[in-house]
């Protein structure tokens, strides 16, 4: 049967809705605000190369507004929208620096944590980018939500999920009731259910690493992707290496085909080693979706990503995240 003939994704969160006799339908109708704002990014970032020729020949596209960098109109675009759905109280995003509040009279009960449009310097040359979200229960008590209430624990997260635009535009999102992938027929402007529950396989024959850092790793990192190119039937031996440099696309592919990621510490920053990928915006929910999905997300220390309790909005973090047998195998070489 054609999926077009299948299950839409405002009717799937609908169904997940009915689950819980308790909901009021304030988070299906987050979801379902924020799924308009990604076909509407969706739509922007398919024009991409021609906006950029207008972009150059005077800065005004052909609906004669001005061209925006795609990561600024991703953002506009959210921030735009969830402000006045209703249902949450207080944003973040990665792209800025301060809480963002809702309008006066529209606070719901949720905060929403996004980055706007991961791996945009992958725009100009056609490489897959995304919309990263994390949602929470607001915490404190008052109308307004504080910097507090986004400063959750991953594992507290209501619903996580991204939109990859990619060959197509898909929607993967979690409530905590498994992985659900859906994709976008433009043609009819909605999101149909192509991939249901998603399971990451337990064991893979993938890494995603920027192996340029060899030099700045540390000696786990080193030793253990040494490791994973090492010649070995038995346990497949040597992975493959795919590492695209846009988190969605390189989680999107593992997620499908198995395969594990890393961003570990380095010494590129030599003050202060640490990942360079944001808890709040890309570790968190990330962790959330490979967790339904039945993978792991640790930190280089094997700390569980999902109880890291953030204390700052942009906080960076190591990540080990991806297939459950291969993030086992990596922990041994972090722990040693
Ligand atoms: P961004 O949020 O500024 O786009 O940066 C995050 C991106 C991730 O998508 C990707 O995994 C990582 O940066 C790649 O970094 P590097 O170029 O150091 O490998
Ligand atoms: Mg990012």
């Amino acid at each position: 049967m054609s999926k077009r003939l299948g299950v839409t994704v405002s009717r799937q969160i609908m169904d997940s809705q009915k689950l819980h006799p308790e909901a009021t339908g304030e988070l299906s109708g987050l979801l379902n605000e924020l799924i308009v704002a990604g076909k509407i990014i969706s739509a922007e970032v398919n024009m991409a190369g021609l906006a950029d020729i207008l972009g150059q020949s005077g800065k005004v596209n052909i609906q004669g507004e001005t061209v925006q960098k795609l990561d600024d109109f991703a953002n506009a675009t959210i921030k735009r929208r969830m402000e006045q759905c209703g249902y949450i109280c207080v944003m973040a995003s990665e792209e800025e620096e301060e809480i963002i509040p809702v309008l006066d009279g529209y606070e719901g009960k949720y905060t929403l944590a996004f980055d706007p449009l991961d791996g945009s310097s992958n725009i100009d040359v056609n490489v897959s980018i995304g919309t990263i979200f994390s949602v929470h229960r607001k915490l404190s008590d008052g109308v307004k939500g504080t910097e507090a209430d986004l400063l959750q624990k991953g594992s507290l997260q209501v619903a996580a999920g991204y939109i990859i635009y990619g060959s197509s535009t898909m929607l993967v999102y979690t409530t905590g009731e498994g992985v659900h992938g859906f994709t976008l027929d433009p043609s009819v402007g909605e999101f149909f259910l192509s991939h249901p529950d998603i399971r990451i396989p337990a064991h893979s024959k993938y890494y995603s690493v920027n192996e340029a850092y060899t030099n700045y790793w540390f000696d786990s990192t080193r030793k253990y992707v040494d490791y994973l190119k090492e010649i070995d039937s038995e346990t497949g031996r040597p992975y493959s290496l795919r590492y695209i440099g846009s988190l969605v696309a390189d989680f999107h592919r593992n997620l499908i085909t198995g395969g594990i990621f890393l961003y570990p510490r380095d010494r590129k920053n030599t003050t202060k080693p640490e990942g360079k990928l944001r808890l709040l915006y890309e570790a968190a929910p990330m962790a959330l979706l490979v967790k339904e999905a039945g993978g792991v997300a640790i930190t280089d220390d094997g700390r569980d990503i999902l109880e890291i309790v953030p204390e700052s909005l942009h906080q960076r973090v190591p990540l080990i995240i991806g297939s459950r047998e291969d993030v086992e195998t990596a922990k041994k070489f972090y722990l040693s």
